[in-house]
Parts: C-alpha cells; structure tokens; sequence
C-alpha cells in the first residue's frame, strides 16, 4: 500500500478493508494516490453524466450495508486496488495501460440494475445495485473481471465476438480468479467461480464455474466447431476449463474449502502447474502473443509458445499445458 492516505472502508464483500484515499484535515476523497489516481464516484441511481467524486470528513467509507451510498463505494474502490497490485505485483503491469495512470469506477448506475460493465471511452468501470438495489455488483471477483478488461482492450484487444470473443471474456474470469486468490481476504477467499457473491440468479448460485463451465447451463465445457456462435459469456467456457485444468488438474479437488470437480473432453487425467504458472502465462501470452483476432487454435499457440519461452520446449509445463488444451478439446 502506497497511498497517501490509508482510509477504511467497511465493504458489503469483503469485511472491512484499508483504502487508498487523498485529501487532509476534515476533507477526503476516494481518490486512490498510491494507484494513479483512481477515482471512484457516485451515480446516485442515475446514468453517467455528472457523477460524483465520492467525499467526506472522516476517510471512513460506507458501513457495510447496501443502503449507505459509500459502501457499494467501499467495495469497488477495494476490489480496483487489489486488481492495481495484482498487476503491478505479479505480473509486472503498471496500470491498465501500462502507463501508471488510475480509471475511474462508477457506482449506483440505475435503478436495480444487475450487471457492470468496463468502457474504454471512459476508461472507466459502471457497477449497478443488482436485485432491490441491495446486491451491488461490486465482489472482488466482479471488479477484477471488468478491469481486467480494460487490460485486454489496451494489449491485445481480442475482438468481442466469436472465438476472439470468448477468449476476451475469459481473460476477464481467469484474472478475476487470480486477483481473488492473491488478495487473500478472509471473507471473500479464492475460488475458480465467477460471481458467487453477488447473487445474481437470486438462488445463490454463483455466475460461472471454471472447473465445469456447464453447471451454469450455457457455457460450454469442451471447444468444438461452431464454439464462436455463442454469446462471448458462454464461448469463454473451455478457455475457463483450461485454466482451471493448468491450474489444479482434473478430478476431484478442494480449495480453500471450496469442492471442484473437473472432467476432460477424452476422460484421460490432467495434472496442473499450479496457478501462478497458469496465469503467468495467460498474461504474457495476451501481452505477447494475442491479437485481436486470435481463435482457440491461437490462444493454444500463443500459451505454448510462452511456456517455452519461460520453462524450456522440454519442460514439464509445456507438456502439462498441452494437456490441458487436448482436455478442452483444443489441439490433442
Ligand atoms: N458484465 C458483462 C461483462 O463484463 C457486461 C458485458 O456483457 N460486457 O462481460
Ligand atoms: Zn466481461
């Protein structure tokens, strides 16, 4: 933590938090310093326009409840740090552009309304409330994967549609998944599901699932031929599966008490590097290697020819990773 000011906040998710802050005395705004001046604002149930720089006396930000306006404030300013030092730390990125500059998080978009979204016009990330205004999508995971991506946008850009499209979306699920694991918080511990504190489907449930994609119904577990007609949410799901298989392997596993089970397109077992391999190479595979358009076919390149690079055409990795794409399906 290098902020200026070390604020608290009292977060819905993820208990109460250290937050980077600015100002003095009896004036402070949620302007994170110590990350290139991350901004978070309030819509106050409207749409983007004049949103307000979130501001107040005590650098004490929301009390853990859905109905005071900061604490939606709380979560998303919290969530946009841990996936800043998740960047910076572990990957070596200074930003989401690689330029050190801060974005800005928007909350309280509309009324009850169940989604959040990054936009590259603004360089900025927009958070509704969710059901009854009272589940703001604003979760660690959540954050991630929209920041995440600002990330991809400003590297390779993977285009929003198709396969490019899939891969794009789970670049948004892994990182959201590493940033999860990295920040360690004891009320919001790693998991390979996307969205299990938001409750969107209001059965508590979580949005996705990286050890199986299908147990969410559309998303698809295993590539195959027409894979890029899909919805970008649901062509992500063998991109998600090959990272959960690099990560942990296939079969039966638990961790941080959460139980997986991961199956493979040919029934034969994979063994995993562990996850700080997998998602080192998806980032510098999306960094190096990815372009806008890259395919299934090309994310297996790419994420092979990285493993190479890092570990030796020989090494183990390489031999695991290609195991883990023929489990998706992808190459044999
Ligand atoms: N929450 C969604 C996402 O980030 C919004 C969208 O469909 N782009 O994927
Ligand atoms: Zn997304």
């Amino acid at each position: 933590w290098q902020a200026v000011h070390n604020g608290t906040g009292n977060t819905q998710y993820s208990g109460q938090v250290t937050l980077g802050s600015s100002g003095s005395g009896s004036s402070y705004q949620l302007t994170d310093a110590g990350r290139g001046g991350h901004r978070t604002y309030d819509l106050a149930k409207g749409t983007p326009g004049t949103p307000t720089l979130f501001a107040g006396t005590d650098d004490v930000w929301g009390d853990g409840l859905p109905a005071h306006n900061e604490t939606a404030a709380a979560d998303a300013a919290y969530g946009a740090g841990l996936t800043w030092d998740y960047f910076k730390n572990v990957q070596g990125r200074n930003g989401i552009r690689g330029d050190g500059a801060g974005a800005s998080s928007r909350v309280h978009y509309g009324n009850n309304y169940s989604n959040a979204f990054w936009q590259d016009s603004c360089f900025c990330m927009t958070y509704g409330d969710g059901y009854a205004n009272a589940e703001p999508l604003t979760a660690i995971d959540v954050v991630a994967h929209e920041m995440t991506h600002g990330v991809t946008s400003a590297t390779a850009n993977l285009v929003y549609s198709g396969e490019s499209g899939g891969l794009n979306e789970a670049t948004s699920d892994i990182f959201a998944a590493a940033v999860e694991f990295h920040a360690n918080n004891p009320q919001d511990v790693g998991d390979y599901l996307v969205g299990e504190k938001i409750d969107i489907r209001g059965n508590g449930t979580p949005l996705r699932y990286m050890d199986e994609p299908s147990k969410d119904g559309p998303s698809k577990d295993y590539w195959y031929p027409t894979l890029g007609s899909q919805d970008v949410h649901y062509s992500s799901g063998p991109a998600n599966h090959w990272f959960y298989l690099a990560s942990e392997g296939s079969g039966a596993k638990t961790v941080n008490g959460v139980s997986y089970y991961s199956p493979t397109s040919d029934g034969l077992p994979v063994t995993g590097i562990g996850r700080d391999k997998a998602a080192l190479i998806w980032f510098k595979a999306l960094t190096t290697k990815f372009t806008t358009t890259t395919d299934y076919a090309g994310a297996r390149a790419g994420t092979l020819a990285v493993a190479a690079e890092l570990y030796g055409a020989s090494s183990p990795e390489v031999a695991r990773v290609t195991d883990a794409w023929a489990a998706v399906n992808v190459g044999d």
